[in-house]
């Protein structure tokens, strides 16, 4: 069908979550509803007040602007605007227009009749961010503990947070979600080339079909997981390298979980002392 004709298809009032038709028309390829608007407030808000912040810093070199968050002292009180408070009110329209970019994603699931694999992955997406910047700092009774907005500024941030533990690689869920995105990107590489090979044939050539990119597997390693199962596979890694990702950091520093001062490398402990198989007994 052609994408004008099946956009007439599937270009249905309803499926709204807010606002019944009040909201419930595109702008050219765009539809927009109370969540498409949510987004582009939050975003813009949020935009300016970045830029605003850099204002105020004296500094447009985009590798050194830089939100932080407040002090540690501040605990997690609201801090005054250019003392941490201008970063509170960043983090809160950035889950304004992540949350809202959400719920845009649901009503159009919701229009066209069809599952909502897209918002769910999303949503892990958002927690993974939400734990680094909310929950962990909350955990742990400081905003202070979360990252600052700023492209160096959070690459030191990163540094420093994983030094705190000693070496953040020893961290076993790090070490899980690490596997994932590597794993994610085999996947991905596998499928993307075996798409190509069958389905962008040389001019003159024909297309060949998914019997063929069976096959190729069933001769290379004896097993194809499928057309299905390849994306079913896809959207499990790539969701749990984001889910693990937050889960590795949650451990890393809240009081009810975490040793005051030990690091990760301390962690493996467990295994010379295991009697069986350590040297001293
Ligand atoms: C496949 C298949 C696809 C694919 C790919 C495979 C026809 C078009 C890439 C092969 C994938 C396998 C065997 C799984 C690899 C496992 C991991 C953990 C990377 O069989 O079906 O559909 O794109």
């Amino acid at each position: 069908m052609a994408l004008l004709s099946f956009e007439r298809k599937y270009r249905v009032p309803g499926g709204t979550l807010i606002g019944r038709d009040l909201f419930d028309f595109w702008v050219g390829p765009f539809y927009v509803g109370f969540f498409g608007l949510m987004t582009v407030f939050f975003a813009s808000l949020g935009t300016l007040l970045i830029l605003w912040g850099a204002a105020q810093q004296g500094t447009w070199n985009p590798f050194l602007i830089s939100i932080n968050p407040p002090a540690i002292e501040y605990g997690l009180s609201f801090a005054p605007l250019h003392d941490g408070g201008l970063w509170q009110i960043i983090t809160i329209c950035a889950h304004g227009a992540f949350i809202a970019w959400l719920l845009r994603e649901v009503e159009i699931c919701r229009k066209l009749g069809i599952g909502f694999h897209i918002p769910a992955a999303f949503g892990v997406a958002i927690f993974a961010y939400t734990s680094l910047v909310v929950i962990r700092p909350i955990l742990m009774g400081a905003w202070g503990h979360a990252f600052p907005y700023g492209i160096f500024s959070h690459l030191d941030w990163v540094s420093y947070t994983g030094y705190q533990y000693g070496n953040f690689h020893y961290n076993p869920v790090h070490m899980l979600a690490v596997s994932l995105f590597f794993t994610t990107a085999l996947a991905l590489s596998l499928h993307g080339g075996l798409i190509l090979s069958a389905a962008n044939p040389e001019k003159g050539e024909e297309a060949k079909t998914p019997d063929h990119e069976d096959t190729y597997f069933r001769d290379f390693i004896g097993y194809s997981i499928g057309t299905l199962g390849i994306h079913r596979l896809g959207l499990l890694l790539a969701v749990n390298a984001a889910f693990w990702s937050a889960i590795c950091i949650l451990i890393s520093g809240p009081a009810w979980i975490w040793p005051e001062g030990s690091s990760w490398i301390d962690w493996w402990e467990w295994w010379p002392r295991l009697t069986t198989f350590s040297a001293g007994g």
